[in-house]
């Protein structure tokens, strides 16, 4: 196993054609956004997930989950992509057959430069009609200067669907509910015909997203980890590098492309 130089890895990445790049929460930790299961940071060591990330929670509360929700919106409004965002952008840049596949709702990965990414999780920033999904939903997306400042306990009122007058959601995959279908068809695709697969930052515990790395494995690809913690995925992987994203990943990269012009 490699710890810290990412050499091997590094001509792995250099000579692919296709590389999938498939992120978790850990990418965005050091922008600020925190994990879900990191011990003492995750929001679920703060939060209570059935009273606030599922359907059911919403039926019951729903300004408290929408509350919730703009909390975060604002944080993350707040964050400003990483050097691991900004590394992968690069990867995405120099391999045309690149596709970045992330569970997370944020949208550093676009700030960062990223073209297309594939949601398998949906995003804090696309809620939607409650009762129809395909209603356009009136959102108004909070900024710095609101004169209101929000905490995290804060109920506010989710807005009205303008077609039909229901609650508007937020447009994330809470558990127990389906991923969206073509995100998942396109990340499962691109799993399953990449040469690299590059898993970043997620503890590879939540279903069915868990499963892009394990199918990129059972295909051929080579399977190279960075994450600061040991994860279930590290037997899938052909290389564990242990460090963090902002880390590892620039380093990474340019070992990547230095690597490919010397030979
Ligand atoms: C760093 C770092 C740094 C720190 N640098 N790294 C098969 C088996 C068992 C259960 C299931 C199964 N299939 C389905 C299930 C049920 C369930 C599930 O998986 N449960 C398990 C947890 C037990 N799955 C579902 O319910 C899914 N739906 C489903 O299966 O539907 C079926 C269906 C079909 C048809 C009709 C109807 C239903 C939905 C899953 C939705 C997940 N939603 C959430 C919340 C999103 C909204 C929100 O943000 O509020 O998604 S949960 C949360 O977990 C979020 C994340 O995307 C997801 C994954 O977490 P992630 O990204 O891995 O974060 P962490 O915190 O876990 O890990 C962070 C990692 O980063 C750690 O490893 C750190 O070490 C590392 N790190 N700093 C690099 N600087």
């Amino acid at each position: 196993m490699e710890s810290v130089l990412p050499h091997r890895a590094a001509r792995f990445l250099g000579d692919a054609r296709r590389v999938v790049i498939f992120t978790g929460a850990g990418i965005s930790a050091e922008s600020g956004v925190p994990t879900f299961r990191d011990d003492l940071t995750g929001l679920w060591a703060r939060f209570d997930v059935q009273r606030l990330a599922t359907p059911e929670a919403f039926h019951a509360d729903p300004d408290l989950v929408w509350g919730w929700y703009e909390w975060r919106r604002r944080r993350v409004r707040r964050a400003e992509p990483n050097p691991g965002h900004l590394a992968i952008a690069t990867i995405e840049a120099r391999v045309p057959g690149s596709t970045v596949i992330t569970q997370n709702v944020d949208d550093l990965h676009e700030r960062a430069g990223t073209g297309a990414v594939i949601h398998l999780h949906g995003s804090l920033f696309a809620p939607r009609c409650v009762t129809v999904a395909a209603h356009p939903a009136t959102f108004q997306d909070p900024q710095d200067g609101d004169a209101v400042e929000l905490h995290e306990g804060r109920r506010i009122p989710p807005p009205r669907c303008a077609s039909c007058a229901a609650l508007v959601r937020p447009g994330v995959v809470w558990f127990g509910e389906a991923l969206p279908e073509a995100a998942l068809t396109a990340a499962v695709e691109a799993a399953a015909t990449c040469d690299v697969l590059l898993t970043v930052g997620t503890s590879g515990v939540v279903y069915p997203a868990a499963e892009i790395p394990r199918i990129a494995a059972r295909s051929g690809a080579t399977v190279i980890q960075v994450n600061p913690e040991p994860t279930p995925l590290d037997q899938v992987c052909a290389i564990n590098l242990r460090g963090t994203a902002a880390q590892v990943l620039p380093a990474l990269v340019a070992a990547a492309w230095e690597a490919t012009a010397e030979r």
